[in-house]
């Protein structure tokens, strides 16, 4: 049988195929001693191992220039750590790992490179947050990926206007302009910005990213709106490939056109939708303002379900809350897949454990106890009980009719811990919600989950702003801007996750306190997908798209009390904190409004 034989050595497969046999193994320095040292380099920055890498680079020094070093072998190392992230065969954290190296090399090379051509950079790009958001990891990722792949970002932070990324772009003479954002009210921003610019005639290339935006988006409606080059990038690879792309472009001058060959994977934010069977609802007679009836599709929710009593009337703040508490309640698959995004490729479960528990778990092991020693997260809380009744689709608010001002931000002892019912108080109205209702399947709203003005009786609805603290933000940008990009990482992960394990925990005292906590299930895990009695619902999130209610909480609960402030754009700063509407309803489930 004739024999297989490879007659083609090529250097950067053979390196890729090692590597992904080995993905995070550091080499023995022994054997990798014995390698040239172009070689020693390259694996250096595909396991992140800086340790040392002077002498490597001073022997280096020797035959090649600086320049050199930088492009044609340490540059080199990252195409192997971009491929190796590209085909799931390593996980962020070590490609973070590798920037680090690489940063530390071209630090260490810097002094070397003294002839003005020699420090250019491969292109230069002006990265923001837009107005409004305050959201910085994954354009700091971005930045960190270019950056270490030999491209100048000019990093403008947060909250950034258009004027000034257009103001930087002159400054700096850049390639492309990134822009960044969380919210949907972020997408928004970015195609106010794409219409200014076309209306005044600019031109030069920009790429979008963040959790709210889509490719379908990006590459229908606002291309449809800008004539420049325009793509969408998933993750921060694809920004890498949009600026590779456009230097490919740029190097032989051809036109590409704006649709063409970016191979950013599709991800649309998929949320479940309730199956549109039958429809099952009520039908709620409604009169028009001219006074013809009107016939609405409302829901079957029942209106009569028992309303738990709550602790106290009003609000208050708890600031003494254990951080082990907090932690029982971080869901680690959002912080483990989500956060640090270690990704299962085509391992199977088994060996994705295996990885989770090697690499992820220590990790965290040790943060919690930094982040406790250190006091980096200061959990706090504003949270309250307040009687209501919904009217059709809106949920009424209410409040004693002699409080007013600041005497409304603490709890309303003229109240009865009991049941209210129309003329046990004199009660008015405070603040009204108007939730959107579903227009096909169960017509589901909001309002729903709650006695009606018609019953005379008022039901109990909470609220919380919870934070982790004013402490994670500048400790994470501290991390950032010493390029120590995998604790950054994997600090930034942990913080906003707890904020999100304080609202399920705070969620849980909220059921313990109204007296329904013991239809909850018996795990945590189980708890993440709704394993209790009624809802959490965040404003933003499908059921309550509308993040404008967000100022409607601030005035019920004055979270200021905790430092959390709201920006232009209904963000609450600092970014890990979460609101929500709790609700004690047995029927109230998650689902959507389209
Ligand atoms: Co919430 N949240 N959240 N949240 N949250 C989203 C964003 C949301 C889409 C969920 C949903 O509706 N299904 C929704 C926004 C929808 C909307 O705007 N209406 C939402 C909402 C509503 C909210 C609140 C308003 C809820 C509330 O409290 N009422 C609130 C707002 C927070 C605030 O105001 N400060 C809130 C709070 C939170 C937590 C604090 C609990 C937590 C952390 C938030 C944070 O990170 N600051 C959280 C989380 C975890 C999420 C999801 C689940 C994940 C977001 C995330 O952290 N991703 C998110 C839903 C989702 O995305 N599945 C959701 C990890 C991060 C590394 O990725 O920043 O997207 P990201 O960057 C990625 C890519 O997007 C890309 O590369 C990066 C690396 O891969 N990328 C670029 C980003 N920018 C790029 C630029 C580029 C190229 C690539 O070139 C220029």
């Amino acid at each position: 049988m004739a024999k297989v034989r490879r007659c083609v050595y090529d250097p950067l497969a053979e390196l890729i195929a090692y590597y992904a046999e080995q993905p995070q193994q550091t080499a023995a320095a022994t054997s990798r001693a014995e390698l040239p040292v172009e070689e020693r380099l390259k694996q250096r920055i595909v396991h992140g191992d800086r340790i040392g890498i002077e002498r490597d680079l001073d022997e280096a020094l020797q035959r090649y220039s600086a320049l050199q070093i930088i492009n044609d072998i340490l540059l080199e190392g990252m195409r192997v750590v971009g491929d190796l992230f590209g085909s799931g065969q390593m996980q962020l954290p070590f490609v973070l790992q590798a920037a680090e190296t690489m940063k530390a090399a071209v630090a260490y090379l810097e002094p070397h490179m003294e002839r003005v051509e020699d420090s250019t950079p491969k292109g230069t790009i002006v990265l923001a947050t837009v107005k409004g958001d305050v959201h910085d990891i994954g354009k700091n990722l971005v930045d960190i990926i270019l950056s270490n792949n030999g491209y100048r970002v000019i990093n403008l932070g947060i909250k950034v206007p258009l004027e000034q990324m257009l103001q930087a772009v002159e400054e700096h003479n850049a390639d492309a302009i990134g822009m960044s954002g969380l919210l949907v009210k972020s997408t928004a921003v970015m195609k106010e910005n794409l219409e200014t610019m076309e209306a005044r005639g600019i031109r030069i290339p920009v790429v979008l990213g963040g959790a709210a935006l889509n490719r379908r988006f990006v590459e229908q409606d606002l291309r449809a709106i800008y004539s420049g080059k325009l793509a969408y990038a998933q993750d921060a690879f694809d920004g890498l490939r949009f600026m590779e792309e456009l230097r490919r472009e740029k190097h032989t001058e051809s036109i590409a056109s704006p649709t063409s060959s970016l191979e950013v994977s599709l991800q649309l934010e998929r949320i479940q939708h309730q199956r549109a069977d039958q429809p099952v609802g009520n039908v709620r007679a409604e009169r028009t303002t001219a006074g013809q009836p009107v016939l609405h599709r409302v829901s079957a929710v029942r209106r009569d379900v028992p309303i738990p009593v709550p602790p106290f009337w009003g609000s208050r703040v708890v600031e003494d809350i254990p951080l082990e508490h907090v932690f029982a309640f971080v869901n680690e698959n959002a912080l483990f897949r989500g956060q640090w995004q270690f990704r299962r490729g085509r391992r199977s479960e088994e060996e994705f454990a295996a990885i989770i528990e090697r690499e992820a778990r220590p990790a965290y092991n040790e943060l919690k106890l930094l982040c406790k020693r250190e006091r980096l997260l200061q959990p706090k809380v504003v949270y309250g009980y307040f009687p209501c009744q919904s009217e059709g689709d809106d949920l009424v608010v209410y409040r004693p009719a002699g409080r007013t001002g600041d005497a409304l931000y603490e709890q309303w002892s003229e109240l009865p811990p009991s049941r209210l019912r129309a003329d046990d108080a004199a009660l008015v109205v405070w603040v009204r919600f108007r939730f959107p209702r579903q227009r096909e399947g169960k017509f589901l709203c909001i309002a729903d989950f709650f006695r009606p003005v018609e019953s005379g009786e008022f039901d109990v609805v909470a609220f919380h702003v919870v934070t982790i603290g004013d402490r994670a933000t500048p400790y994470a940008q501290m991390l950032f801007e010493s390029g120590r990009y995998r604790d950054y990482l994997f600090f930034h992960g942990l913080s906003v996750e707890s904020a999100e394990g304080l609202a399920e925990y705070w969620h849980k005292i909220v059921r313990t306190e109204l007296g329904i906590a013991d239809r909850d299930a018996p795990t945590v895990k189980e708890l993440f997908v709704q394993g209790y009695q009624g809802s959490r619902y965040s404003f933003g999130y499908p059921a309550c798209p509308n993040l404008e209610d967000q100022a409607l909480i601030m005035e019920l609960l004055r979270p200021e009390r905790i430092g959390i402030t709201l920006t232009e754009e209904y963000e609450l700063v600092p970014e890990q904190s979460t609101s929500a509407l709790i609700c004690h309803h047995p029927e109230a489930r998650y689902f959507s409004v389209r």
